[in-house]
């Protein structure tokens, strides 16, 4: 999924809570009212899908998804605090937080992926949503071969966290291996010049 928005560009999370600041939430505040056409603080699906078709490349079918995945007391629109939490998400991927932004709010994102609330995520509820921060199917079927300690074909929280923790780790290995590029061509460029 690709975040394309001058709106969302204005907007970044703190890296220590990977939550807005308060400016951040007053801007958010203002946006979702001026789209509040009923005055009644919530969102419907039509409202939805406009929003989240002028700030992504989601298809309608994965709008709806995502649609879903918020409207977890199926009152069929969504209020200001998911909708907060929909822009952190969007943020988190437009600055290339994802994993960060899963590990800070890992409980909450258990509760949204399991979506029939058994406590478990099965690969069925993960492909589902997968999407939202670029994990394949591939990805997802890699996945849980490594982290379904248990072998039951489900994650629970605790393998969900080893998971989580596995990407933090190899997020930070990626960009370990970037400064150290870095470094090297730096140091390259000053012996050649
Ligand atoms: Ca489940
Ligand atoms: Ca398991």
């Amino acid at each position: 999924m690709k975040v394309l928005s001058s709106f969302l560009n204005s907007l970044h999370l703190d890296p220590s809570y990977c939550l807005l600041s308060v400016y951040g939430v007053t801007l958010v505040l203002h946006y979702y009212r001026s789209m509040d056409i009923r005055t009644d603080m919530t969102m419907d699906d039509v409202q939805f899908e406009v929003f989240l078709k002028s700030v992504t490349d989601l298809s309608s079918e994965k709008v709806y998804r995502v649609f879903d995945m918020l409207d977890v007391d199926c009152s069929g629109v969504i209020d200001f605090d998911g909708f907060y939490l929909l822009v952190c998400i969007l943020v988190s991927i437009k600055d290339g937080m994802e994993k960060q932004f899963i590990s800070c709010h890992s409980r909450t994102l258990f509760d949204l992926l399991d979506r029939d609330a058994d406590g478990n995520i099965s690969v069925k509820e993960f492909e589902r949503f997968g999407f939202l921060f670029n994990l394949t199917k591939g990805a997802i079927k890699e996945i849980f071969k490594e982290f379904d300690v248990s072998g039951d074909e489900i994650l629970d929280y605790n393998e969900f966290q080893m998971f989580i923790m596995a990407c933090v780790d190899k997020q930070k290995e990626i960009e370990a291996q970037r400064s150290h590029i870095k470094e090297w061509l730096q140091m390259t460029l000053c012996t050649l010049l």
